[in-house]
């Protein structure tokens, strides 16, 4: 071929192919996988490849979520303009109409009911500049007391347990390089393979270095495959299961004396109240035959390493707070924390679920992990933002509770940004209803979720891949996230819309942002000498490096891997035991004649939450396109229930249509449905709304319920 006809196709292949990178990070969960995102346009054609990238996290790795995570940011049903609600259809308008309106509405209802009337309400996949911004926007710009997030049905049992118990909730209190060190890991209510299954390797590290696992869940899961020794309780027992340990700890004399008296508080009240403790009323309650309570005992107590993990199983129980608080016992009481290999872990959930609870998302909290309660930290806040103390709001309610408030009517208005809460609250047609009753709901969302569909007003936003910010990943590292895509249409920022409507209200002054690192450095003063001291990082160095694990006080501090090296967050350096009963204050709904059966709820690998996003994704949504029971096969022959057919599931509350998966997998008095559907496949249209009395998290874990066959034949296999 001449060199010119060369040239020539060279051109044309250049017309017709070419290639762009966007450097991102999954949306989904607290892992926070690094990847690239590769576009290839082929004459009108796009077609997309997902690569891994480098990072001291996940190391290039991504679950099936992760590969497929563009697929819904392309979805024809993206918003790409604000839609109005008129005479009960969403019509578009233009931003600035949409903006008007919410003046309009705004200015209405709180000159009629009060600066309280209106509402907040965020979600932990919001990066850290929103989440900041947001909790501002509440108290600066409305000043409404009313602000809080879906993290309170995530985490909040294990931030207040670890807050209470070490002075300080960082999810890990170890950077993940701790795990392959434990000789000994208890992984309580967490299936970390298909909800982080990133971090699966860290614990097939720990095997290889001959570390022994003990799982603690109803089911086996892929998580518990990997597990020694797998206890299968009954649903909501494990603050007894942790007494149960406590007391064979004691019994078997591997408590660690000279750790607890040099580094803790509270265990002469602990080891009387495990004293008086009976270890067959705990085989009782929970189900694990005591010589197995005992073996879990005497490995974590004789091995010279070992962390305990907790996660959703655990805490999203009506005493969440004190089950997380036992299994901290149990770590404190054998001294394994604060050296290598030693330590505990929340697994947080969502992508942001941990900078969401720093910045002041969180109804009774302020930027840097500050009370809104304690004067020091208000005033330093009102500083930092310029007004006056005194016009800074108090502490509102937690996110269920803001429901209630809505359905009494003392609640009118809300903007809801980056969440579901009609499939993710507890007692979901309550939270329908009360939606329904609100003068003004903005949701601000990627898409009609279910929760939207019943807003006045919908405002577009930018995806992931088109929004750039900062994120703060399960181990508290922070991470810069690029995003060089163009919104669709005319979506927006997070960010610039808050700044937007506080404009509209007359509070631009307090909203005049640039960018996301001008919300950064803000926030970074916010935090300084705060619990989560962000007052160190440089926005330009994480977009260049790896991260940073706050807390991170000073310009050139590294960060901190490992906390409590040699003292607690306490002012007395001390970490504090408190006595669990086996009893929790608020009874979990018990299982009767009429409902016999317990139903727990969760994940699957393929989709995510409400599944608003994986819904979308056409290769998530094949692996699983509808919801399911997970049954035991004796429990199905006793219902007359066959395999892969349709049945009802009814609780005190509603009642719900799946399809039955029978398994031995799963205990017999025990169903599990996953949560990521919606209309009636909405499982948590059966969950009760008792909250825990401390952190006010749902039982989304324990429900009793009945189960029957729709006598349909069974789909095929
Ligand atoms: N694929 C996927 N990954 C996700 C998410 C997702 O939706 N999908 N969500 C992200 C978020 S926000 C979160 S919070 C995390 C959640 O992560 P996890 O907490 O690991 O997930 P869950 O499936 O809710 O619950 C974990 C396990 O608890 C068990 N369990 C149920 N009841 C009990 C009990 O009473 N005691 C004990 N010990 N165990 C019990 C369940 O059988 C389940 O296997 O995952 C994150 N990652
Ligand atoms: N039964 C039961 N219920 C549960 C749980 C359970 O285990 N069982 N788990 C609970 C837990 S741990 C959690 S975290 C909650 C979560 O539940 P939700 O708070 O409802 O979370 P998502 O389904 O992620 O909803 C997020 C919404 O925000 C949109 N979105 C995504 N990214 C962005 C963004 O960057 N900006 C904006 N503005 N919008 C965005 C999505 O399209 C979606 O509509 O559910 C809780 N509910
Ligand atoms: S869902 Fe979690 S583990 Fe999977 S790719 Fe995304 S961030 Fe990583
Ligand atoms: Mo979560």
């Amino acid at each position: 071929m001449t060199e010119l006809l060369l040239k020539y196709f060279r051109t044309k292949q250049q017309e017709v192919q070419s290639e762009k990178i966007y450097d991102t990070q999954c949306p989904f969960c607290s892992m926070q996988c690094k990847k690239q995102v590769i576009e290839q346009s082929i004459v009108t054609r796009k077609q997309y490849r997902v690569l891994g990238k480098g990072n001291p996290t996940s190391h290039g790795r991504l679950c099936i979520k992760g590969m497929n995570a563009h697929q819904h940011t392309m979805h024809p049903e993206r918003l790409k303009y604000p839609l109005l609600k008129e005479g009960g259809k969403f019509k578009q308008v233009s931003w600035e109409k949409a903006l008007d309106v919410i003046k309009e509405r705004f200015r209405s209802i709180q000159c009629e009911y009060g600066p309280n009337a209106l509402s907040v309400y965020g979600g932990g996949s919001l990066t850290n500049e929103t989440a900041y911004l947001l909790g501002k926007f509440a108290r600066v710009a409305l000043r409404t007391k009313y602000i809080d997030y879906n993290g309170r049905f995530c985490m909040s049992s294990a931030a207040s347990a670890a807050n209470h118990a070490f002075g300080v909730d960082r999810g890990m209190t170890n950077g993940l390089n701790d795990i392959p060190l434990a000789e000994c890991i208890i992984l309580a209510g967490t299936n970390i393979a298909e909800c982080q299954p990133t971090l699966l390797p860290y614990f097939e590290k720990a095997k290889e270095n001959g570390s022994f696992i003990i799982a603690i869940d109803p089911r086996k899961t892929s998580t518990t495959s990997i597990a020694d020794l797998h206890l299968q309780p009954k649903p909501g027992t494990d603050a007894a299961l942790a007494n149960g340990i406590l007391k064979c700890l004691i019994e078997e004399k591997e408590v660690n004396l000279s750790f607890i008296e040099e580094r803790t508080k509270g265990f002469q009240e602990v080891k009387a109240f495990i004293n008086a403790v009976k270890l067959e009323d705990i085989v009782e309650v929970t189900g694990i035959p005591a010589n197995q309570i005992r073996k879990a005992a005497k490995l974590f107590g004789k091995a010279a390493t070992g962390m305990i993990f907790t996660a959703r199983g655990v805490e999203q129980q009506t005493d969440g707070y004190h089950a997380v608080r036992n299994f901290l016992n149990i770590l404190l009481m054998t001294g394994k924390i604060g050296k290598p290999g030693c330590g505990y872990g929340a697994i947080t959930g969502q992508g942001n679920g941990q900078g969401g609870r720093e910045h002041g998302l969180k109804a009774d909290q302020l930027p840097g992990y500050r009370s809104i309660e304690e004067p020091i930290h208000r005033r330093h806040i009102a500083s930092v933002w310029n007004i006056p103390e005194s016009d800074l709001p108090g502490k509102g309610v937690s996110a269920y509770e803001m429901m209630e408030k809505i359905d009494k009517g003392e609640i009118k208005g809300m903007l809801l940004m980056g969440s579901n809460p009609i499939v993710s609250n507890p007692n979901a047609s309550f939270v329908q209803k009360a939606l329904e009753k609100l003068d003004f709901l903005i949701a601000a969302d990627l898409f009609i979720s279910e929760t939207a569909r019943l807003a006045d007003l919908i405002l577009p936003v930018a995806s992931y891949l088109e929004n750039e910010g900062t994120m703060t990943n399960l181990e508290g590292r922070v991470l810069h996230r690029p995003a060089s895509k163009q919104c669709p249409g005319e979506a927006k920022q997070d960010w610039q819309i808050i700044c937007e409507i506080s404009r509209m209200l007359g509070k631009g002054d307090y909203f005049a942002f640039s960018g996301p690192k001008a919300i950064f450095n803000e926030l970074k003063t916010a935090s300084r000498g705060g619990t989560a001291d962000y007052y160190g990082i440089d926005y330009e160095l994480l977009k260049k490096g790896e991260g940073i694990l706050w807390p991170c006080p000073e310009p050139g501090h590294k960060g901190t891997e490992r906390l409590f090296e040699h003292s607690f967050a306490h002012e007395d350096g001390k970490a504090v035991m408190i006595p669990v009963s086996n009893t929790p204050e608020v009874a979990k709904e018990a299982i009767d004649d009429a409902y016999p059966l317990y139903l727990t709820t969760g994940r699957v690998v393929s989709h995510y939450l409400t599944g608003v996003q994986t819904r979308k994704s056409p290769s998530l949504a094949a692996r699983n396109f509808e919801s399911f029971a997970e049954i035991h096969p004796e429990t199905a022959k006793k219902y007359g229930i066959q395999n892969m057919s349709l049945i009802k599931i009814e609780s005190k509350r509603g009642s719900i249509v799946v399809r039955s998966h029978l398994t031995e997998d799963i205990r017999q008095d025990t169903v599990f449905v996953p949560f990521h559907w919606a209309e009636n496949q909405n499982v948590n249209l059966l969950v009760s709304d008792q909250l825990d009395p401390v952190c006010r998290m749902p039982g989304f874990k324990v429900t009793a319920v009945k189960i029957s066959s729709l006598g349909l034949p069974a789909a095929s296999q």
